[in-house]
């Protein structure tokens, strides 16, 4: 009897319980196969028959876990359980390895989206932004789970979403939104799919933001924005009070809601406190789409901008205790965590009670069907799908399980208390995220607690030290702390997806639209990109078309003139997977990479008379060394 062992290790959840690895299996013919391929477990967890993150070499991971890099600017990909790092996608950085940020492909994504102002305003600083801060990774969905399409995030620093195709793990749309002041908290529609990507505008400015009004905050509103998920537009915007801080929607299409601060509307601290609540605003989706239909909104910066403050029928203000953050809704399609962040408790609401509170027939607080006292700083908030939810405790540096059902009973008087454990994480959680459990598909494995502080945890690097994100296992009743691991400038939040949703490709399609300037460039050279190995001379526009074959450029030689404008078309024909090149042109600054079957270009002024190597930056062949070429500038004769 043969298996192999790949599709044993890394196929269905039911093949994993087979192999013993989930702690389920005991002393069945199963179990005993698979115990005769794997080596065997850490004697501890072996014992309990509890799940480790341990994976030997050349096992594989169960789940991708898409971390947000936060003022990194990019999203990172990490295996689950193992926590090892796969690779990071570039977004709103500058990316010195794959170019993004210099090649004519990734800035033609990074300026397309821009608002005009930004544009002019970039104009004499290289045209980018260089810099974001991701926070919130999303997937797309179709009926109420991952389809594989697509990841979104936003940028917390330049107002920012960005699109990123999981096929090929690379962004390929980033748009500006108008009229707000910061995206940060951002989810996307479940269903019927995305669909929506709904955008908090956190701060409150002047609407249009010209410079006309300054200091006169009571003139000032915060955005609630729905962009298209395929067209990444904007598909309208709401006008509400208070900020606008974490958002999430509903499992049915037809709700959107948002934790929201500083109903005092105060600038300062002290003003931003004065009041004892705040509240959670709910967007009716049907409602807001009418409007836009009957063109009941102001237009401003081409944007249907709706009114959506106190009384208005497109939205309903939820009282909730001081200063609620994340907002987090159930596999179940029916509860809502709102966390308290400043109160101890976390609110539940019933989405199902929504429908009546548009209707006037509920009072808003009537939507609260339990509010448990959770601990000190409740955060947020995710799902294991068996009714249990997991909170982050800031200021207490843990993270409770609780029981939905009793916190709803206790809420009615029943005497029951629905805190299950409460456990230590080091230190300072934020966000968390369990496998699956933002879809209805929560399968109640895994649980990430991604902690601000790491302190003692690692060895010392200095007075920056790593944030700690910690693997917890929350398969049996009591959770189980199974792994630290540090990172890097600061994922603020991950998702957690089975493998099975994903299926990125090997090598590029040669008809990818990623490359589709420098086609439709070729073409009006007169140019076939695969196997080019041409110099076109237009003015002083110099245009290079080369190809790549491991391990040569086909250009050794590329001659022009002093202060003449280059653009360096590669094509990478090698088909073989991983076979990935670079092209680095020496003290010129430019670096970029180019996969398998992939065009890449990059334009730059020849100022630098003399000899310039250019030399590929992947070991990609024994003779990588050798994989090289001049670029001779000849001096302008004066
Ligand atoms: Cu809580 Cu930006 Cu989601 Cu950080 S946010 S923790
Ligand atoms: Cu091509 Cu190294």
């Amino acid at each position: 009897m043969s298996i192999d062992r790949r599709e044993l290790l890394g196929g269905t959840a039911k093949l994993a319980t087979l192999a013993g690895l989930t702690g389920v299996g005991g002393g069945t013919a199963a179990t005993l196969i698979g115990q005769s391929i794997l080596a065997p477990m850490p004697a501890a967890a072996a014992e309990q028959g509890a799940a480790t993150s341990h994976l030997e070499p050349g096992q594989l991971d169960d789940y991708y876990a898409f971390f947000s890099g936060g003022q990194s600017g990019e999203i990172r990909v990490f295996g689950l359980p193992s926590l090892r790092e796969m690779t990071r996608i570039p977004v709103f950085n500058r990316c010195s390895a794959t170019g993004w940020g210099q090649t004519n492909e990734s800035r033609r994504i990074l300026t397309e989206g821009l608002r005009p102002e930004s544009r002019e305003f970039l104009a004499d600083k290289g045209g980018i932004y260089t810099n974001g801060d991701t926070h919130h990774p999303h997937l797309s969905f179709t009926d109420g789970t991952y389809d594989g399409r697509y990841l979104f995030v936003n940028d917390k620093a330049n107002t920012r979403v960005a699109r990123i195709r999981l096929d090929v793990m690379r962004c390929d749309k980033i748009i500006e939104l108008p009229n707000q002041n910061t995206v940060h908290g951002m989810r996307v529609q479940k269903f019927p799919r995305t669909g929506y990507i709904f955008c908090n505008g956190e701060y409150e400015v002047p609407l249009p933001n010209d410079g006309k009004i300054l200091d006169e905050p009571d003139k000032y509103w915060s955005i609630f924005s729905a962009v298209d998920g395929d067209t990444m537009k904007v598909a309208w915007q709401v006008m509400v009070d208070g900020n606008l801080d974490n958002t999430d929607a509903d499992y049915q299409g037809k709700y959107a809601f948002s934790t929201c601060y500083n109903s005092e509307k105060g600038m300062t601290l002290a003003d931003m406190m004065a009041k004892e609540q705040d509240w959670t605003v709910v967007f009716n989706l049907a409602r807001i789409e009418e409007a836009v239909r009957n063109k009941d909104f102001q237009e401003i910066n081409g944007v249907p901008v709706i009114d959506g403050r106190h009384g208005s029928r497109y939205t309903r203000y939820i009282p909730i205790s001081n200063s609620p953050h994340g907002i987090n809704t159930a596999p179940d399609g029916i509860h809502v965590v709102v966390n308290g962040k400043l109160a101890p408790t976390a609110t539940v609401l019933d989405v199902r009670q929504f429908d009546a509170l548009f209707e006037d027939k509920i009072d808003p607080r009537a939507c609260v069907v339990a509010e448990p006292e959770l601990g000190l700083g409740p955060l947020h908030t995710a799902y294991d799908g068996k009714g249990n939810a997991f909170t982050t405790l800031f200021i207490d540096s843990q993270v409770v399980k609780w029981n939905i059902d009793k916190a709803i009973r206790a809420y009615k008087g029943e005497k029951v208390d629905p805190i299950v454990q409460k456990i230590d994480v080091h230190y300072q959680p934020g966000h968390n995220h369990t496998s699956m459990g933002q879809t209805k598909e929560a399968d109640g494995k895994w649980l990430l607690s991604l902690n601000k502080f790491s302190k003692d945890r690692f060895i010392n690097v200095g007075p920056l030290k790593p944030e700690c994100d910690q693997l917890i296992d929350i398969s049996g009743e009591q959770m189980r702390l199974v792994h630290d691991s540090p990172s890097f400038a600061e994922p603020h939040d991950a998702t957690i997806v089975h493998a099975s949703k994903i299926n990125p490709i090997h090598i590029w399609d040669r008809n990818d639209a990623f490359w589709e300037d420098a086609r439709s460039q070729a073409k009006k050279d007169g140019i076939e990109l695969e196997y080019a190995n041409e110099i076109v001379r237009d003015g002083n526009k110099v245009r290079v078309y080369m190809h790549s074959v491991a391990p040569a450029f086909s250009m050794e030689k590329i001659e022009v003139k002093q202060g003449d404008e280059v653009t360096i078309f590669i094509t990478n024909m090698d088909e073989v997977e991983d076979l990935t090149h670079g092209f680095c042109l020496i003290n010129y600054g430019i670096n970029m990479e180019i996969a398998p079957q992939a065009t890449a270009s990059v334009t730059f002024v020849a100022q630098r008379p003399g000899v310039h190597w250019y030399f590929c930056t992947w070991f990609c062949h024994a003779m990588h060394m050798e994989m090289r070429g001049r670029l001779l500038v000849e001096p302008r004769s004066t």
